[in-house]
């Protein structure tokens, strides 16, 4: 009889793990990195890459310049500092969070952008951001909450060689291949899912 509780205990110190996950998870959010807005010609970094929820803190640190989105100065509209101007410690900030990233989709979710003054002068910068993969269980291929028979189908659907791998959901491995391993990972998740 005792041995039955090693599960819950099991259960639980996994819960805990997971907790503290999402904790640390949490903190990374929040981080806010700053990028220099001159003095001279430059932003520096002049690439950067954010984790999703992260904020980018633009800097004055001389001369007129400003923070415009967009590539070789045509304003993409994503964000904009406003007119130029030469203010040192003046901030100007972007979070990078999920509800901006819907609003202002980007290609690899890369943000470039400008100083109009200066673009000319090579005064560009990009901003890339980090998406984790959302999906909980891609061995739902069906999206229903559930891993059962109707995946089992639709991966037997695509069984066989995956001539474009964004067209194969079913190649769980991403070997580019719809085979026996494929069937293994969903049979390995069957049942609610996440569960
Ligand atoms: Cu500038």
């Amino acid at each position: 009889m005792r041995r039955q509780n090693r599960i819950p205990a099991a259960a639980a110190a996994l819960a805990g793990a997971l907790a503290l996950g999402a904790t640390v998870a949490a903190v990374n959010a929040e981080t806010v990195h700053e990028v220099q807005v001159g003095p001279g010609f430059s932003f520096s970094p002049a690439q950067i890459t954010v984790d999703l929820g992260d904020t980018v803190r633009w800097v004055w640190a001389g001369g007129e310049h400003n923070v415009v989105s967009g590539a070789g100065g045509d304003p993409d509209g994503n964000f904009d500092s406003g007119l130029p101007v030469d203010d040192p410690g003046l901030t100007f900030e972007v979070t990078f969070d999920q509800p901006f990233l819907d609003d202002n989709p980007m290609p690899d979710n890369v943000y470039p952008y400008y100083c109009e003054p200066h673009v000319l002068f090579g005064m560009v910068g990009d901003v890339t951001v980090e998406v984790p993969d959302t999906t909980p269980c891609p061995e739902d291929l069906t999206g229903s909450g559930l891993v059962n028979v109707f995946d089992l189908l639709t991966l037997l659907d695509q069984w066989g060689t995956c001539a474009d791998p964004g067209d194969c959901p079913a190649d769980l491995t991403g070997d580019g291949l719809v085979n026996v391993f494929d069937l293994l990972a969903l049979l390995g998740a069957w049942g609610a899912c996440p569960d």
